[in-house]
């Protein structure tokens, strides 16, 4: 019986997202003798809180005694004057008759005091009724307070065979069209496809890896984060805007990656500062010149210590992989001769940095490289992965990084994974797709458009890394 109206509570607390945000999403059902009198959920970041929004409903529906309703609400009652008044008051106030709680509120100024006053106000009070599912409805507010950081979502797109984007001589390259397709009409109004190597045709489409629809996909996605992480590299590429203009929503805050700064003050990003809020992270200092001129176009320029670096070894070699044996053109680390790499920032200490600013969500956009990074430093709590359905088959295209081994150098053959038997391993099981698949737990599939959307945790250690 808990559960169905638990679960009404949770279907309803969704319908917060995003506007919500960074409030968590929660839900409120009032029932009197088996009957739904209100419902309510926190529609937006300020307004009224589920709780009350479902007590004044039952209110206008003409239940003013609540002496023998029970509440049923996703997270447990506030207790603290914020942007609205303590929900606990609120039930004590009305004589509600029993509350069903799905889950501890983690918040500090909460955090088991809701609970108390209520128990010290002696209403019957079930606490943790389908807790799992109600922590898993606020992702960001959970790991927002219980590490101290963002939860991180990196978000990248692939082809079937690992590459995300083409050699760097060929920046623009049109969307894939099967070679029995040639003729330009679109591939996924013909015939079924065999999943052969398809190779990229130059006759029609766009740079865009990923199709039509998930491009919008990507821009609701980003309506729902707080703030979006893009490193350098892929700003010098592909000169992105990193904003919803796509899907009506918020711009989240743009957070550039640029140890070096080397960000073009013509590029888009510094083009747009003014209206979108823009920090740009880096090493060097604020005194910087270059640092002056963003800081005048309306970028706040972020200075963090660089990661630290490994003590450099006068001996160092790079070490071909030991997967691959007699290979030199095994994967090098992450940092490479620590001699001549330059200072990186820490993405680890950013992350630590946006959460104290009240940042609880941060989309990890970007090339290999910074998803290699965001993947070492245990900022990314999920991955999604948009894959096409093509391959592009070039050996000098970049790849996505292996979740351990940090980013294969384009133009090296793929990394081979170990195979049961003694056949030649085929073409897609050497893949850096099937690498990283290989890495992630909780794996879901989506269709969008053409292509499909893989999601996963990344495994531990990397994901169990505060
Ligand atoms: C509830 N019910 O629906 C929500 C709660 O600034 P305020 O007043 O909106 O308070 C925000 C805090 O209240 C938020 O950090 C979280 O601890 C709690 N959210 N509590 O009882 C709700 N949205
Ligand atoms: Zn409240």
């Amino acid at each position: 019986m808990h559960h169905r109206y638990m679960s009404l509570a949770l279907e309803l607390a969704r319908k917060g997202a995003p506007d919500a945000y960074p409030n968590p999403l929660v839900g409120a059902v009032l029932v009197l003798q088996g009957e739904v009198i209100g419902t309510g959920y926190h529609a937006r970041y300020g307004g009224p809180h589920a709780e009350i929004a479902a007590i004044e409903d039952a209110h206008q529906r003409g239940y003013r005694d609540l002496s023998q309703a029970t509440l049923y609400v996703t997270l447990e009652p506030c207790c603290h004057y914020g942007k609205t008044p303590p929900c606990t008051e609120r039930i004590i106030k009305e004589r509600i008759g029993q509350v069903v709680i799905g889950t501890e509120d983690p918040c500090p100024l909460v955090c088991g005091k809701g609970i108390k006053a209520l128990r010290e106000a002696h209403i019957p009070l079930q606490v943790g009724v389908m807790k799992d599912q109600c922590r898993r409805l606020n992702p960001f507010f959970f790991t927002y307070h219980e590490k101290g950081r963002p939860y991180g979502l990196l978000k990248m797109a692939c082809s079937l065979d690992g590459k995300i984007g083409w050699p760097s001589e060929d920046r623009d390259p049109p969307r894939a069209i099967p070679p029995n397709n040639q003729n330009g009409t679109h591939h996924d109004k013909g015939e079924p496809q065999s999943f052969s190597v398809i190779v990229p045709s130059r006759q029609t489409g766009s740079r865009w890896i990923s199709g039509e629809t998930s491009h919008h996909d990507v821009h609701r996605l980003r309506a729902h984060y707080q703030a979006i992480l893009c490193g350098i590299g892929t700003v010098l590429a592909d000169d992105p805007l990193l904003t919803t203009r796509l899907y009506p929503g918020k711009n989240p805050l743009r957070v550039i990656v640029d140890s070096q700064l080397r960000i073009p003050l013509t590029s888009r990003i510094v083009q747009s500062a003014t209206q979108v809020p823009t920090i740009v992270a880096t090493c060097a200092s604020p005194e910087d010149p270059k640092a002056k001129a963003l800081q005048e176009r309306g970028i706040r320029v972020l200075s963090l210590p660089p990661m630290a670096k490994p003590q450099p070894d006068p001996e160092y070699v790079p070490e071909p992989h030991p997967a691959t044996p007699g290979n030199s053109h095994g994967f090098p680390k992450q940092s490479k001769n620590p001699r001549t790499s330059p200072e990186r920032v820490d993405l680890r200490e950013l992350a630590l940095h946006l959460g104290k600013e009240g940042i609880t969500s941060l989309l990890i956009e970007g090339g290999s490289r910074i998803a290699a990074s965001a993947l070492a430093a245990g900022i990314v709590d999920r991955v999604r992965l948009y894959v096409a359905p093509f391959c592009i088959a070039d050996p000098a295209a970049p790849s996505l990084p292996h979740p351990e081994r940090g980013v294969p150098p384009e133009g090296n053959p793929p990394f081979p994974i170990p195979c049961l038997t003694n056949k030649a391993v085929p073409f897609y099981a050497k893949s850096p797709l099937s690498a990283l698949l290989s890495r992630l737990t909780n794996i879901t599939l989506s269709p969008c458009g053409e292509d499909i959307i893989i999601e996963g945790d990344p495994c531990s250690p990397v994901s169990s890394r505060k």
